[in-house]
């Protein structure tokens, strides 16, 4: 037998025996970064055989935050995930949650660590993670992502890794991974700066529950985001003016304030333009996911230093980093999850966080992940952890969806992700609102005056004035009219046109 080190050698399809039908397994990966690529594959090849031959296969599926095309496309369109958490991103598998074949434990990614640890997972059977190199004293090299693997290869009862061939050892430079003890025996987190480092390169597993390695030379299948557009421009420049006049009025020092910017398209092109833009100094990122626009941001020297979890990247944008690692390895930190989303070092480091909405409501409440509050989209990922505690939160959207038939604008939220006491900016393409200081009914004009899109402001307005009045105004025979009209008729306003 081939041995690396002093673990057998396995095959993918070997690696799959090993784990039976209703096992929990945690796959490495945070995004599409650093996720367990051979096994998972492996795995929707025996569940469709299982199923061809009448026997029920399916895992219960525990990941950093959402994963490659491995995990929530393949494995979920062969049927082999039956309960997920804490966050996905993949079609296949939200239509599954969407219609209960699967169920899904939407949760904040800073608790995901603890919670594993205190066992409300049930017992952790199998880990599978990516590495660079694991030695004979089971220390684990990490590869594009750190999420909660050290955790998983310190709980799991068995391990198997995956030695990815392509990914450069020296991914490794920016590892800086510690494992909290649980409370009450926390002390202060050593983190003063984003770039502070206060751990180890390496995580660590028992070697005698390696029960093989895999050899993997498949690259993170990162897809790329559509490149900013005229909304996502419009959004940038009125946030860039807001917070150039937040600078002027002393609120945000000269040297600026450490950044964390959401996912998708939205927050992606609006952190290029934001980045680029003169009038903002250069900045550091305290963040969750480190995307493509900073990697050009960091090359051009706009990008001081950032701290991540996630490597969140295309092979293009990562060969940047690669190719001038020298440069990179000294700017960039990869943490777990549960320091990278920690709320207490957000709140010290004073982050400014910028995530995105499918929609607000009048009040400044905001659901990111429940279409009519009903279906997924993806989920509250790391938004919950950086808006409940950052030094100022904001929260972006286009003003309109799908053609102007949804108003990101509405009455009431059907499901709330962020409060309307953890948001103190909106953002469209329309115009900024800061609630900071405004009681309801003065945030709902302001919202509705300098956000929604125009087709919906008299509406919106209707809606204030007819309510009954209260601390915050609401008509409950007519909170839910748009959600009601979208689902009925296909659009808000039914008749209505751009
Ligand atoms: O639909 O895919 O059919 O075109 O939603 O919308 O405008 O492309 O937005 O890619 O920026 O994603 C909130 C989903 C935004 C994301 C969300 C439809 C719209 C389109 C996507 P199509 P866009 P983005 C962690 C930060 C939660 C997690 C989070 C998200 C699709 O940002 O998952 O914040 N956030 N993590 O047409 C119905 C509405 C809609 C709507 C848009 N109101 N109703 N559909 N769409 N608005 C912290 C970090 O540190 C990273």
């Amino acid at each position: 037998m081939t041995k690396y080190g002093p673990y057998p050698v396995i095959t993918a399809k070997e690696a799959a025996c090993s784990i039976s039908n209703g096992q929990t397994v945690g796959f490495s990966g945070f995004g599409a970064a650093g996720g367990a690529k051979a096994v998972p594959y492996a795995l929707a090849d025996k569940a469709e055989s299982e199923h061809r031959k009448g026997r029920p296969f399916a895992m219960r599926v525990l990941t950093g935050a959402s994963s490659g095309l491995a995990i929530d496309e393949v494995l979920a369109q062969s049927g082999a995930i039956s309960w997920r958490a804490p966050y996905q991103t993949g079609k296949s598998l939200r239509n599954q949650i969407n219609n209960q074949d699967v169920e899904y434990v939407d949760m904040h990614l800073s608790h995901v660590s603890q919670t594993m640890v205190f066992g409300f997972f049930g017992k952790l059977d199998m880990a599978v993670v990516e590495a660079s190199e694991v030695t004979p004293d089971g220390r684990v090299f990490l590869t594009t992502s750190i999420g909660i693997s050290p955790t998983m290869l310190a709980r799991a009862e068995k391990v198997i890794i995956e030695i990815n061939t392509v990914q450069s050892p020296r991914l490794r430079e920016m590892a800086d991974i510690v494992m909290l003890p649980p409370p009450p025996h926390r002390d202060p987190i050593p983190i003063i700066h984003p770039m502070s480092r206060i751990g180890v390169p390496y995580a660590t597993v028992d070697p005698k529950k390696v029960i093989g390695v895999v050899l993997n030379s498949q690259p993170d299948t990162v897809s790329e985001f559509s490149p900013p557009n005229s909304v996502s421009r419009q959004i940038a420049n009125h946030l860039v003016k807001f917070l150039v006049s937040e600078m002027k009025a002393g609120r945000i020092p000269k040297g600026f304030l450490p950044i964390q910017a959401g996912v998708g398209n939205v927050a992606n092109g609006v952190m290029g333009v934001l980045g680029a833009h003169p009038d903002i100094p250069e900045f550091t990122m305290y963040t969750e996911v480190f995307q493509d626009s900073q990697v050009e941001l960091m090359k051009a020297g706009r990008i001081i230093g950032a701290s991540a979890t996630s490597l969140n990247i295309t092979e293009e944008a990562l060969g940047v980093i690669v190719d001038n690692m020298d440069y990179f390895a000294k700017r960039l930190v990869l943490r777990p999850q549960e320091i990278s989303n920690h709320p207490g070092l957000i709140r010290r480091l004073g982050v400014i966080s910028m995530n995105t909405a499918l929609e607000m409501d009048i009040y400044g409440n905001v659901n990111s992940s429940h279409v009519y509050g009903m279906d997924i989209m993806n989920g509250i990922g790391g938004s919950g952890d950086f808006s409940r505690n950052s030094y100022l939160a904001v929260f972006m959207t286009p003003s309109i969806a799908k053609d102007g038939r949804i108003s990101t604008v509405v009455p009431m939220c059907p499901h709330i992700d962020n409060d309307e006491h953890s948001v103190q900016v909106v953002v469209t393409e329309q115009g900024l609102a800061d609630l900071r200081g405004l009681g309801p009914l003065h945030r709902a004009r302001k919202i509705i005056e300098n956000c929604a899109h125009p087709l919906y402001k008299d509406y919106l307005y209707r809606y204030i004035e007819n309510s009954r009045s209260g601390h915050i105004p609401h008509d409950l025979t007519k909170c839910f009219e748009l959600h009601r009209n979208l689902l009925e008729t296909g659009s808000m306003l039914p008749g209505l046109k751009l």
